[in-house]
């Protein structure tokens, strides 16, 4: 099915009649109704995704994002971590953590929070998370602060309590080579076994057409890639390609964006690289948090370090399946000012 530019152009004559068959159980009515009438597809780890404000989901996560949308309430000070799945948000939320506590937690002390916990429970995500617990409004107004949150939603789909504060945004992005790599065999690795696994051809056709959750890929990108042109003071945009090429320069790019510099004497006393030690990929991949336990009880955290290269994507790749993305890209991102 086409991707439509807004889901009201679907009308009430062409409803999804097989919703009641589905995982509807824990919808709310509004839900329910909702995803009637949305564009569907043929789904990865779910039945089915739903277009739902240009972005396909799966029915949970769409109830999770309007419970969001509408009750979410930002302060000023929250910091929100960005990205597509697979693009270096566990890097990306633990480098934060690290930064922003610094000296509540000191990078180099032994038990560090790093050091016991998955980055994602430290700093969970608005739609797994906070709004992911069937249709209860969580209490988050008394987190710590600055509360440090994570989505994988678009730009266009947080709500105005965000745009319209001063919140700062940073998005991670990826290569969509190696991007796809990791997506796809992350993926197969989590498909209940009712689903297919998808062979590369068949998961690079759906990528391709955008047809993945939180895809099409490049319009997900695009809508961080243009407020960050735009709102520069809140929005940064990150490639993780980058932050592999010099991480020390990006970390003190990120502190300094989030109003956390680092003072000389910091700098000196090598807490830079203290934080980028304590989250390199050699040392969470090795950590009992990270070899051990699940998140959201689906997806074992063992699964979210594989290799952490830039440039593993040749190894998968035909050159007709390198011939297909490239011009992908070059569609869809061409003239945008964003390339990898
Ligand atoms: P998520 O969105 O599901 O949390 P995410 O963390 O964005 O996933 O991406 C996982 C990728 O980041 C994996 O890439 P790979 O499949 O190509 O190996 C993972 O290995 C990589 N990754 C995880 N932690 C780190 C880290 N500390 N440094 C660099 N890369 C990392």
């Amino acid at each position: 099915m086409a991707a439509t530019s807004t889901t009201t152009s679907f009308t009430k004559s062409h409803p999804n009649v097989e919703l009641e068959n589905e995982e509807s159980e824990n919808l709310s009515h509004e839900c329910r109704e909702l995803l009637l009438y949305l564009p569907k597809e043929k789904g990865w780890d779910f039945p089915y995704f739903y277009l739902y404000q240009d972005i396909w989901y799966p029915p949970t996560r769409i109830q999770a994002i309007i419970s969001f949308q509408k009750h979410f309430q930002a302060k000023d000070n929250d910091i929100i971590i960005a990205s597509l799945p697979k693009s270096g948000t566990t890097w990306l939320k633990a480098l934060i953590f690290a930064i922003v506590n610094r000296n509540r937690f000191s990078p180099s002390q032994h038990n560090h929070p790093l050091l016991i916990s998955n980055a994602h429970d430290l700093v969970p995500f608005f739609e797994f998370n906070h709004y992911g617990n069937n249709q209860q409004i969580p209490d988050i107004s008394d987190l710590p602060e600055p509360r440090i949150f994570g989505t994988h939603i678009p730009f266009h789909s947080l709500p105005d309590s965000i745009t319209k504060s001063k919140c700062k945004i940073i998005y991670i992005c990826r290569n969509p080579f190696d991007h796809f790599v990791s997506f796809w065999l992350f993926i197969n690795k989590v498909i209940p076994p009712s689903l297919p696994k998808l062979s590369r051809e068949e998961a690079l056709e759906r990528y391709s057409r955008g047809a993945n959750e939180f895809g099409p890929f490049w319009t997900h990108m695009l809508s961080y890639w243009r407020e960050s042109k735009v709102m520069p003071n809140n929005v940064l945009f990150l490639k993780y390609e980058d932050l592999k090429g010099d991480i020390n320069f990006y970390l003190k790019i990120v502190a300094e964006f989030l109003g956390f510099p680092f003072n000389s004497e910091e700098e000196s006393n090598g807490v830079i690289e203290s934080i980028i030690e304590l989250c390199s990929f050699e040392k969470m991949k090795e950590l009992e948090a990270n070899k051990k336990g699940e998140f959201m009880q689906k997806y074992e955290n063992k699964n979210f370090f594989r290799k952490g290269e830039v440039g593993d994507w040749v190894n998968h790749f035909s050159p007709g399946m390198q011939e297909k993305l490239s011009k992908v890209i070059e569609d869809k991102l061409g003239g945008s000012g964003l390339s990898f």
